[in-house]
């Protein structure tokens, strides 16, 4: 396992179109997915897409524990998802805070379907079909955002919902009891 360098905004890799992934079994495709699990980890992510690490594929990873902002967030093991796809979504659309591995310093307020239908294979090549609801749905729509070359901050709908790392981690010390 490797902690890979993740690229940020303004890398013209960050806002391409990823390939579909053929043969899951591919000892190189399988070294990608334990390297994303290690990169997520070691940078605390709750989620890392193959884009971010400069690699053109669909695939992302998704993971999600209770945090300060989601304290109701259920825990999930870190999940490989290749050739993910949403087949539907509910009507609410809810904002929630969100950061990026590759837009560092910057959290914003991003709206998203609260209730989404996916299918993905999984690193064994088994299809999973999934109803997604909440943080993990708020998750799994960030990272498939990111096959599609579309970062958080094109989801801001007002300016003032932008903030700074810094800024964020105040508020969140200011509404503690
Ligand atoms: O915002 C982060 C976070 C970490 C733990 C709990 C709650 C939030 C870290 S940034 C993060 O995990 C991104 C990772 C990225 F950019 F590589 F995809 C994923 C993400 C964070 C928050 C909401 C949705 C997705
Ligand atoms: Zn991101």
């Amino acid at each position: 396992m490797a902690i890979r360098s993740v690229i940020e905004l303004g890398d013209k890799r960050l806002r391409s179109l990823s390939r579909s992934i053929q043969d899951v079994d591919d000892p190189k495709l399988q070294q990608l997915i334990d390297d994303l699990l290690a990169t997520a980890a070691a940078k605390n992510g709750v989620g890392i897409a193959a884009p971010q690490v400069a690699v053109g594929l669909q695939l992302f990873i998704v993971t999600s524990r209770p945090n300060p902002r989601y304290p109701q967030a259920p825990t999930m093991d870190p999940t490989a998802m290749i050739n993910p796809r949403i087949h539907g979504h509910g009507d609410e659309l809810v904002k929630g805070w969100e950061g990026c591995l590759s837009v560092p310093g910057q959290r914003g307020l991003v709206p998203r379907h609260r209730e989404i239908e996916v299918s993905y294979l999984d690193r064994h090549g088994k299809e999973h079909r999934q109803y997604l609801q909440d943080f993990i749905a708020r998750i799994f729509q960030h990272e498939y955002d990111h096959l599609q070359g579309i970062v958080f901050l094109d989801r801001i709908t007002d300016p003032a919902d932008l903030v700074t790392e810094e800024e964020y981690q105040r508020q969140l010390q200011s509404q503690k009891p």
